[in-house]
C-alpha cells in the first residue's frame, strides 16, 4: 500500500524542528485545515446551495462582496476564534481587527486572511482560493492590538493558501520549504502531493491583466512587450491570466513564470493587499526558490502602515522577476540578448 502522508502528520513532523514547541501551532494549522474543508464543501456546491451571487455590500477595499465571501469569512472566524491559539484576527472582509470573544482562551498567534480571493469569478465557476498569514503576537497577554497585525512579511511564521480548483489543494510554508497537499474527499484528509515545491528559475508564462496596459508606466509596458516579442530563446512567453490570484500564482509556481499586478493610473499602489495577499504569496514563492517584489523592494520587507494597505506585486520565477526589475530600473535590454 502506498504510504499517504497527511497534512496533520506533516505539521506534526515540522513541529519536531522546534524542541520547545507546545503543539499550539500544530493545533492552529489543523484548525485552518478544518475551516478549509468546510469552505471547499460550500464552494463545490455553490450553484445548488443558494450561495452564489452578490451579498449586496462592498468591503473596505471597495470590492463587491459575494455571499460566499461572507460565508467563508464566517467559517474562518467561527472555527478559529475558539481554537485558543489566536489573540487577534484580521480579514479582507472586516474593516477592523477581529477580537477573540471574552469566553474563549487567547493564544500567542495572530491570523490574517482573505477568506475567498477571486470571488468575483465564483459565479462563473472559476477557481478561487483562501490566503492566510500567521505572526507571533508582539504584545504581552491582554494587550493585543493593531501592532500585532502590522508586521513585515519577514516576521511571518507561516503562510499558505487553499486552492478550490479542479482539486482542492492546501499549500503552506513555515520557512522549511513550500509543500502542497491535495484533499482526498473520500477520507476528508489533505494528502501530501507536492513535497518541497521548487519553482523553475525561469518560466515561459506571464500573468497580468493587459486590459490595464495603457495605464502602466512606460517601463512596465516595455517589459511586457519584450516578453511578447518572437525572439527565439523562449520568447514570446505565453499569456495566462485567470484573474484569481491563487489560481494564477499556483500554476506559475509549478510551471514557472511571472505574475504581475503593477501600480497604474487607477491603482497607484497596485490592487493586491499586502498583509493577507502579497506577503503570504511572497513567503511561499521565496521558500520555493522564487522572488517577490513591489518593483521597488522585496515584498516581505515592506513595513505595513495600515491593515488593508495595497502594494504592487511582481512574483514568480527568479530570473523573470530579476529581468522585470532591470526594465523597471530603466536598463536598456538588447532585443536579441536574453535578459
Ligand atoms: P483584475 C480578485 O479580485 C483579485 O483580488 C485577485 O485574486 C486577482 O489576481 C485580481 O484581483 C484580479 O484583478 O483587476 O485583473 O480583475
Amino acid at each position: 500500500m502506498v504510504r499517504r502522508f497527511t497534512l496533520t502528520e506533516h505539521i506534526t513532523q515540522q513541529q519536531r524542528e522546534y524542541p520547545d514547541a507546545t503543539g499550539d501551532f500544530t493545533g492552529l494549522l489543523s484548525d485552518i485545515a478544518v475551516a478549509s474543508k468546510i469552505i471547499a464543501h460550500d464552494v463545490r456546491r455553490a450553484g445548488i446551495g443558494g450561495v452564489l451571487g452578490a451579498a449586496g455590500s462592498k468591503n473596505v477595499s471597495g470590492d463587491e462582496v459575494k455571499r460566499l465571501d461572507v460565508l467563508s469569512n464566517e467559517v474562518f472566524i467561527n472555527v478559529l476564534e475558539r481554537s485558543g491559539h489566536l489573540c487577534l484576527m484580521a480579514s479582507e472582509e472586516n474593516e477592523h481587527p477581529i477580537s477573540i470573544p471574552a469566553d474563549f482562551p487567547r493564544g500567542k498567534y495572530v491570523f490574517l486572511f482573505d477568506p475567498l480571493d477571486g470571488s468575483s469569478n465564483i459565479d462563473g465557476n472559476v477557481s478561487v482560493g483562501s490566503i492566510f498569514s500567521i505572526f507571533r503576537r508582539l504584545s504581552p497577554p491582554g494587550e493585543e492590538g493593531i501592532d500585532d497585525l502590522l508586521q513585515p512579511g519577514y516576521n511571518q511564521v507561516c503562510a499558505g493558501y487553499v486552492l478550490y480548483g479542479s482539486s482542492t489543494m492546501f499549500v503552506y510554508t513555515t520557512g522549511f520549504g513550500t509543500h502542497g497537499f491535495t484533499l482526498d474527499p473520500t477520507v476528508g484528509e489533505f494528502i501530501l502531493s507536492h513535497e518541497n515545491i521548487r519553482t523553475p528559475q525561469k518560466g515561459r508564462i506571464f500573468s497580468v491583466n493587459e486590459g490595464n496596459f495603457r495605464r502602466w508606466n512606460g517601463r512596465m509596458r516595455r517589459f511586457v512587450e519584450y516578453l511578447k516579442e518572437p525572439a527565439g530563446e523562449g520568447r514570446p512567453y505565453t499569456g495566462r491570466y485567470i484573474g484569481s490570484l491563487v489560481a494564477d500564482f499556483h500554476r506559475n509556481l509549478l510551471y514557472g513564470g511571472i505574475f504581475l499586478y503593477p501600480e497604474d493610473e487607477v491603482h497607484p499602489s497596485g490592487k493586491l493587499r499586502l498583509l493577507y495577499e502579497a506577503a503570504p504569496i511572497a513567503f511561499l514563492a521565496e521558500q520555493a526558490g522564487g522572488m517577490a517584489t513591489t518593483g521597488k523592494m522585496p515584498v516581505r520587507e515592506v513595513e505595513p502602515t495600515r491593515l488593508h494597505m495595497k502594494v504592487p506585486l511582481i512574483v514568480g520565477s527568479a530570473e523573470d522577476v530579476r529581468l522585470c526589475l532591470r526594465f523597471l530600473r530603466g536598463e536598456k535590454i538588447e532585443p536579441d540578448r536574453p535578459g
